[in-house]
Parts: structure tokens; C-alpha cells; sequence
């Protein structure tokens, strides 16, 4: 581990969805690939939406009304809390769900979207949204029906703010990639370009993800215990 100071340091964490498992929300790869009973080609593409917008939806809706009945756990805080302690501290997750900014976390990236927005595929207006949404829903900003869609980068399209996170891993001295398979591409070869601009590699995750070997150092069990005991 490099001796540099905290303050002098600059960070990227990546997260995913086994830092949200001890939540309460479920991870994608641990009940054999069905995910809320659903086989990701059925609701996360755009084939899927444009397939079958109820079913799409009525599985959005149910996620995102599930996060009023979860809170962040130690490890969404003490990423929060450790933030202003480097020169520079980059929180990108895969995660849509809200429970790094219901931490505390600041400089934060959500490059899969997120669950509270929503857009319209005309106009193209992010904004938030609590409730339900359905082939329905009226766009509030140009007043057309059926054209609102979750704010979620599904498969097959790009991630969100990419410049700005592969400039942020060119530059940091120190990448931590805590609860993700790193099976999900671009997400999973950012280790890659943080070991090629000579930064120090760790990843904290329940078991050996499939990137295992690319990190310098790993520490394995719940995200709740080992992110506390490796950033303290
Ligand atoms: C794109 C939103 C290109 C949906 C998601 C090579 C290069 C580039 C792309 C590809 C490529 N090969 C294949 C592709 C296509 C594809 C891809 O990667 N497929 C995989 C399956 C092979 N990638 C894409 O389509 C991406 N887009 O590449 O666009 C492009 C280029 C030009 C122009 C246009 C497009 C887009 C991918 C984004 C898809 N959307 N999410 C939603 O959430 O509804 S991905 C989805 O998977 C989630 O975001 C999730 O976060 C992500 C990754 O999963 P994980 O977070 O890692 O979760 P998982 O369950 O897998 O693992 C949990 C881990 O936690 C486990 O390791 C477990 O051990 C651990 N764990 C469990 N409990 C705990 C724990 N750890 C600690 N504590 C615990 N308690």
C-alpha cells in the first residue's frame, strides 16, 4: 500500500450491487440469474421496453417502491464519511438505487442510471420520479403520452458519464471496487485502466469476483465489515 497520505491521495470507488445486499436488496447474480424472478433480457433492454412496456414498467415500479422500505448499511456510510478526508474522492456506482446519497456521499456517479428519475424519449427531460410510472404517464415537459421511460442504462447502452469517470481512473492513485461480480462491461474493466495508470488496486466483495486477479490486494466478506476495516 502506498505511504501517500489521505489528503493527498485522489480515489475512485466503484460499487455494485453486493454493497446494497446487507440493505436488503437483492443482487443480480445470486438466485441462478433470475433477478426478481425475471431474466435480465426480459426487462433490462431496450427490446424488452419496446416488447412488453407494461411488464418493463410494473418491474421498475416495484424496485423503485422498494426503496422506501430500505436504508443505507455501514458500508453506504463509512463511504460518505471518509470522503472529505482525500484530495480527491470519486463514488461511481452500478447501482440505481439512492442509498449512497441517503449516506451522505457526494461526488457521486450513477453510470447504470437511476430508479427515483425518469426520461422521456422525446424530449429527452431527466427528472425525478417517486411514483409509478405507466404507458400512460404524460411527460410533464412536452405533455406527450407513453413516452416516459426509467432513467437505467439497460444492456446494450451506454453507460452514463464515461468521459468523466475514465479521466477520474487515469488520475487516481487508488481504485477500491467494493460488492461486484465484475462480469458487467465497462463497469468491469475499469480495474484495468486504474492498474495501467499505475494506481494501487483493491477490491473488497463477499467472494473473488471474476476480476479477482487484476487487483493488487482483496479482502473478502460483507461489505458491512470489510470496507470499516479497510478504510479505518
Ligand atoms: C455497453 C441497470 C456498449 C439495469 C445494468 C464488452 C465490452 C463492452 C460491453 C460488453 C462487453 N461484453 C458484453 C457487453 C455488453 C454488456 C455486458 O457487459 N454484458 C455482460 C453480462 C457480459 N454491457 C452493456 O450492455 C453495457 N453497455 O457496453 O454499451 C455501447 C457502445 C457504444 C454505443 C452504445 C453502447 C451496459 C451495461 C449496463 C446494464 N445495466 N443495470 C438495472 O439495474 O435495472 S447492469 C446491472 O449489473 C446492475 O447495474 C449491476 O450493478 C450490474 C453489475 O452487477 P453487480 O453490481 O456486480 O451485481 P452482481 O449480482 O453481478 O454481483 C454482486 C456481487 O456482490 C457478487 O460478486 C457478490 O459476491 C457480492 N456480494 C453479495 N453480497 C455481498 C457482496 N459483497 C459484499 N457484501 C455483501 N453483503
Amino acid at each position: 500500500m502506498t505511504s501517500m497520505k489521505k489528503a493527498e491521495q485522489k480515489i475512485v470507488v466503484l460499487t455494485g450491487a453486493g454493497i446494497s445486499a446487507e440493505s436488503g436488496l437483492s443482487t443480480f447474480r445470486d438466485n441462478n440469474g433470475l433477478w426478481e424472478n425475471h431474466r435480465v433480457e426480459e426487462v433490462a433492454t431496450p427490446e424488452a421496453f419496446d416488447r412488453n412496456p407494461d411488464l418493463v414498467h410494473g418491474f421498475y415500479n416495484r424496485r423503485r417502491q422498494a426503496l422506501s422500505e430500505v436504508k443505507p448499511n455501514a458500508a453506504h456510510l463509512k463511504l460518505a464519511e471518509i470522503e472529505p478526508l482525500y484530495q480527491s474522492f470519486l463514488l461511481v456506482t452500478q447501482n440505481v438505487d439512492d442509498l449512497h446519497e441517503r449516506a451522505g456521499s457526494q461526488n457521486l456517479i450513477h453510470m447504470h442510471g437511476e430508479l427515483l428519475k425518469k426520461r422521456c424519449v422525446l424530449c429527452h427531460q431527466v427528472s425525478h420520479q417517486r411514483n409509478d410510472l405507466s404507458v400512460e404517464s404524460i411527460c410533464q415537459y412536452c405533455h406527450q403520452q407513453g413516452t416516459l421511460r426509467p432513467h437505467i442504462v439497460w444492456f446494450g447502452e451506454m453507460p452514463l458519464l464515461m468521459n468523466e469517470i475514465m479521466l477520474a481512473l487515469m488520475q487516481c492513485d487508488l481504485f477500491v471496487s467494493i460488492g461486484t461480480s465484475g462480469t458487467v462491461y465497462p463497469a468491469a474493466g475499469f480495474v484495468e485502466v486504474a492498474n495501467q495508470s499505475g494506481a494501487h488496486t483493491v477490491e473488497l466483495n463477499l467472494e473473488a469476483s471474476e476480476q479477482a486477479s487484476q487487483f493488487k490486494e482483496s479482502f473478502h466478506g460483507p461489505a458491512s465489515s470489510v470496507v470499516g476495516d479497510y478504510f479505518n
